[in-house]
């Protein structure tokens, strides 16, 4: 990389905000500066990915492909300038210059292209991909909204329009040239052509689908690689025939129709709404990205799709971009020729296939008669790659004909998403130890009976680039002093282990809580600022940020300070280690239960944050609007993870990983990868509770437990689940929905059989914190495990196991 040199860096910058702004250097705005240095980023990024795609273009090394509904990228300027090896010189020459580089880049709207999950999954593989020198890009759409913004009136969650476009976005290029047609419903007509039957979709309604790219860095090295985002629009500007035909609201239907499918992002996570619309937007991106890579494909194979697939993976992110399965079956046998078998043979090596959850309710089922009429001959190759399969299975397993019906892809009107994901790709993963034991043992056990080395389980990983080394740089600088920097290298986290013997030097822990105390000043001075509420910097940062869902239990720790504030009430002289509890997170529009919880946690934090008795021993705190940016400045603040799914339910979790990065203690169930951390820091260093993912299943394998037992024996519950109708913490409108869910529905998600065991564990947690050199320890031994849930290490598995594909820069295996 060339290095930035400090004199010529600040003479082009006040050059470019003199062109940006036309007015001389003083005169300028934030605005402008951030225009100006954003350019100057873009700039020497671009030389680069130009070299890049010339050099992919020649199609001599394998290529993986993310596809993806959701890419959730955060705020890029400084992921920017920290990659290129930029961070020594550009603070500096603006601090220089009398600039503020803080409010420089909070001038970025946060891009906000995911709910959360796996579409920030995939901004972490991204990262990591270019930072291991891989050729890795990601095809997803350009939302012109992304996901709402929360504000939170009268304790109640109120979402509102992401126009995140309104000033422009300076890190794409458009790149109209690009575009592709994609054709939705019309009808399909059959006609012998030289002896074969082709198969010919017309009466379509075409869309154009326009692409627009954002380079993606790779660390401290010349890797650029490209997510493409899809923007839909009307083939024709305006369909002027339509209009002079007197059809003017027809004309101007076919233009809002096109642009309705890139407008916006469906603001669900873990749930699925079956509309029409979400529908469009799966084919669209699917067909678009589909088509460009196999045009690229053949421009430099001498016009031949043959090899396909030792050049090409595709990993598809959850089933949202299962239709690539049929369409790329489509194109091969369509528009390239290919026989059945050797176009189904291609299809399969090229595609992988990652799932993100295990709920009922998120598993995609379309119904037919939709697909059907939406993408008719899509259609028909689901119809026969179904008749095929179930051909197969019914072959070699005549006598399990049950069995083979319940994995085929068209079954009860509906169209199976996960099974023709399954059925259609190499590889099939979960995303953590537990969670693809159950996908094996329960969720697809009978697609594992039938494939079992289709099976893999890579679990989660988040790029340390981000957060750890760009939102906790003290905490940077700290290790680096301590151990040395080269933890910092792609895929090398691994090394933080040099600090484990620092864990019990009291010297260094001294640091450590020092490096922590400044990051709670920090989120502390924010929620001031915020929302001005007073928080104690000597209480424990408890926090649970993460979307709002039953299954994420943020009731549970709801309930939990209910109790405890009563408990202060009853004996305001009670030895009580203050705590802070913070929370953060978005509930999908459409999930009254979600936001009831808010709610209640609102209203909670009301009651509590005035009343003088409790002093500063307790406050709650709910940060409106969760995102990327925010979470960078949570994580470094936090002292306990909350992580208290239902066991069984979190498919991985990231944000714990988060968390431990920057020396959180994880407060969890046996969930997800919360095992995997439990087993890599030693059951002394978390704090586990709660039901295990079997003792739920047999729960629930008898109708559940009788959830009236729990609030007839333990008072402290039935105290909290009476406040919750009884006026006590709102006395303008009870938390009726959650009190029946609790005990008349008998209590879906173990809230209440969990509480005495977290009750307990809280108790313990609050102990530990008093002996705070126990308590840096574990932090510490917490950072120096965190290697192995780098991305870098998820990327290199993934390389290994599933997609084989070679890195530009690193000669040895990954
Ligand atoms: O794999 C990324 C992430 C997991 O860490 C979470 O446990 C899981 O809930 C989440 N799943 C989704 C599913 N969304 N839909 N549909 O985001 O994936």
């Amino acid at each position: 990389m060339k290095t930035l040199e400090k004199a010529s860096f600040k003479k082009a910058f006040i050059k470019k905000v003199e062109e940006v702004s036309g007015e001389d250097f003083s005169e300028s705005t934030t605005q402008h500066q951030y225009e100006a240095l954003s350019e100057l980023v873009m700039e020497e990024i671009t030389a680069e990915w130009a070299a890049n795609n010339s050099r992919l273009h020649k199609m001599e090394e394998k290529q993986i492909y993310f596809f993806s509904i959701e890419f959730l990228i955060g705020r890029l300027l400084k992921a920017y300038i920290n990659n290129l090896g930029w961070d020594n010189v550009v603070p500096e020459v603006l601090r220089e210059l009398g600039l503020d580089y803080e409010a420089i880049q909070a001038k970025e709207h946060d891009p906000a292209l995911g709910n959360g999950g796996l579409g920030r999954l995939m901004a972490c593989f991204l990262d990591s991909t270019a930072a291991m020198g891989f050729p890795g890009h990601g095809n997803g759409i350009r939302y012109k909204f992304g996901l709402f913004e929360q504000k939170i009136i009268n304790n109640e969650q109120i979402e509102v329009a992401d126009n995140w476009l309104k000033n422009g976005y300076p890190f794409e290029i458009a790149k109209p040239d690009k575009s592709v047609v994609v054709k939705y419903k019309g009808n399909v007509r059959t006609e012998m052509v030289n002896g074969k039957l082709v198969f010919i979709h017309e009466n379509y309604e075409p869309v154009l689908a326009v692409p627009y790219d954002v380079p993606v860095q790779g660390y401290h090295n010349k890797t650029v690689n490209s997510l493409r985002l899809w923007s839909a629009q009307p083939v024709e500007d305006f369909d002027l025939s339509t209009f002079n035909q007197g059809h003017f609201l027809k004309a101007m239907q076919r233009r809002s129709e096109a642009e309705a499918i890139s407008q916006i992002l469906y603001p669900n996570d873990n749930g699925f709404e079956g509309k029409q619309l979400r529908l469009r937007q799966e084919y669209f991106f699917v067909c678009a990205g589909l088509k460009r890579i196999v045009r690229r494909y053949k421009k430099f194979n001498h016009g031949s799709m043959d090899g396909f697939s030792d050049k090409i993976c595709i990993h598809i992110n959850d089933t949202h971009p299962a239709l690539c399965v049929p369409e790329l079956m489509r194109i091969l046998i369509d528009e390239e020729n290919y026989e059945w078998d050797k176009a189904w043979d291609m299809t399969v090596k090229s595609i992988s296939f990652t799932n993100h959850t295990v709920l009922p309710e998120a598993l995609e089922k379309w119904p037919m008669d939709m697909v059907k009429e939406l993408l008719p001959r899509v259609y028909q190759i689901i119809e026969e790659i179904n008749r095929r399969f179930v051909n197969d299975m019914n072959w070699f397993y005549p006598d399990q004909e049950a069995r083979n019906y319940a994995i085929s892809i068209l079954k009860d009107g509906q169209v199976h998403m996960a099974h023709l994901a399954i059925i259609g790709s190499h590889s099939v993963n979960g995303v953590a130890e537990l969670h693809s034991k159950i996908l094996r043992e329960e969720t697809f056990k009978d697609f594992y009976a039938v494939f079992p080395e289709r099976f893999h389980s890579v679990t989660n990983g988040v790029t340390p680039r981000r957060f750890l080394m760009g939102s906790n740089p003290q905490l940077k600088t700290l290790l680096n002093e301590t151990i040395g920097d080269s933890w910092t290298m792609p895929n090398k986290l691994s090394s933080l282990e040099a600090l484990l013997p620092y864990a019990a030097d009291a010297a260094f822990c001294e640091k450590l809580g020092a490096v922590k105390r400044r990051n709670k000043a920090r989120l502390a001075a924010y929620i001031k600022k915020s929302q001005g509420i007073q928080l104690n910097p000597d209480s424990i940062f408890d926090i649970q940020v993460k979307r709002i869902h039953e299954y994420k239990r943020q009731l549970l720790n709801a309930l939990h300070i209910m109790y405890l504030y009563n408990a202060l009430r009853a004996d305001p002289n009670m030895d009580f280690v203050p705590k802070t509890f913070i929370f953060a997170g978005k509930a999908a529009p459409s999930y009254y239960y979600a936001k009831e919880v808010i709610r209640l946690i609102n209203v909670i934090a009301d009651k509590v944050n005035n009343d003088s008795a409790v002093g500063d021993r307790l406050k709650v705190v709910f940060i409106p609007n969760f995102n990327v940016s925010s979470a960078e400045m949570i994580y470094p603040a936090a002292e306990i993870s909350e992580q208290i799914s239902t066991a069984g339910k979190e498919a991985s979790g990231t944000g714990n990983m988060k968390f431990m990065m920057n020396g959180a203690v994880t407060l969890g169930t046996m969930d997800g990868a919360n095992v995997e951390i439990a087993e890599t820091v030693g059951m002394n260093n978390i704090f586990a509770f709660g039901l295990s993912d079997v003792e739920v299943a047999n729960y629930n394998a008898h109708g559940g437990y009788r959830s009236l037992d729990i609030y007839e024996s333990d008072p402290r519950v039935q105290e909290v689940l009476e406040q919750l109708i009884n006026g006590f913490f709102s006395n303008t409108s009870t938390f009726q929905s959650i009190y029946d869910s609790l005990l008349i529905h008998n209590d879906t998600y173990f809230v209440l059989k969990d509480f005495a065991s977290y009750a307990d564990i809280q108790s313990t947690s609050s102990a530990v914190y008093r002996d705070q050199k126990r308590w840096l320890q574990m932090s510490a031994v917490n950072i120096a495990h965190s290697g192995v849930f780098s991305s870098d290490r998820s990327i290199a598995d993934y390389q290994r196991e599933i997609w084989k594909i070679k890195s530009f820069i690193y000669e040895e295996e990954i």
